[in-house]
């Protein structure tokens, strides 16, 4: 099948869908989806792992885009995240968490990993819990699923919900995303802790520049940060 001009292959079950996803990079000026039913060994961020529950989305995208312009596709694509939930929710309190995930209710439901591939060839893996979520308890940051918020929708479906809205975001233009990626995103103005290699940071969200990075300012200094993790400091209003 063909949305938007992403091809999807389907597979019951692979380790990760970015490693699938690698090994299709020959595939000059193709664009493809990767979509697993079972994840057995799904990755986040810095060897991190990514429960990949039975009823969930696990997916990749592979694109040639230009290296150059990855706050583009990073903003593209965690929006079009956003948007799609929307869509099937439109009441929804849902927001981005810089840089790549989307909250419901202030709970994690969606994470993404970027990588590159051979050539020009980016890899955006995404996991969307539809079905289920891991417990909060053992995990970074609280946890939820769209069922959980109410939202019926299969993975199947919401893919195909999103592959429309990634495509079009992708074809924007970047300072229109990055106004409505902030828009969206969780903590605009407020006071965060940003987390990195065991060091942390206090200071105010300014916002995020074209690359994607996260400018925090810290007294009167503006400080850019390339990756982190984000924890909201002020009180959280449901
Ligand atoms: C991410 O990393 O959130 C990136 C997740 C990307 C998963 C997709 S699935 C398809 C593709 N194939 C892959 O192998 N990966 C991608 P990070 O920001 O580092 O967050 C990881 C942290 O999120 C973990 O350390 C846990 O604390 C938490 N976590 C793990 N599984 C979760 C889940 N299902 N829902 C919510 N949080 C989770």
């Amino acid at each position: 099948m063909i949305i938007s001009g992403f091809e999807i292959l389907q597979f019951t079950e692979v380790e990760s869908t970015n490693d699938t996803a690698a090994e299709y990079a020959d595939a000059a000026g193709k664009r493809l989806v990767i979509n697993a039913k079972r994840q057995t060994a799904g990755r986040g961020r810095r060897g991190r792992k990514w429960q990949s529950l039975d009823g969930n989305l696990f997916f990749s995208l592979l694109l040639e885009f230009p290296l150059k312009e990855l706050g583009k596709l990073i903003m593209a694509a965690t929006l079009g995240l956003a948007e799609t939930v929307r869509f099937f929710a439109p009441e929804a309190k849902v927001q981005i968490k810089w840089p790549n995930d989307v909250l419901i209710n202030n709970a994690k439901v969606s994470g993404m990993l970027l990588e590159k591939g051979a050539g020009e060839y980016m890899i955006v893996g995404i996991g969307v819990n539809t079905a289920q979520s891991p417990n909060s308890a053992e995990m970074l940051y609280p946890t939820t699923s769209l069922r959980e918020a109410g939202i019926e929708v299969s993975a199947e479906d919401f893919l195909q919900q999103y592959l429309p809205a990634f495509a079009a975001n992708i074809a924007r233009d970047a300072t229109d995303l990055r106004r409505e990626w902030l828009q969206n995103a969780k903590g605009i103005g407020e006071k965060i802790t940003v987390k990195q290699n065991g060091g942390e940071q206090n200071g105010i969200f300014e916002g995020i520049d074209d690359n994607a990075d996260l400018i925090l300012r810290i007294g009167n200094e503006k400080q850019k940060i390339l990756a982190g993790d984000v924890f909201y400091t002020e009180r959280e209003n449901g």
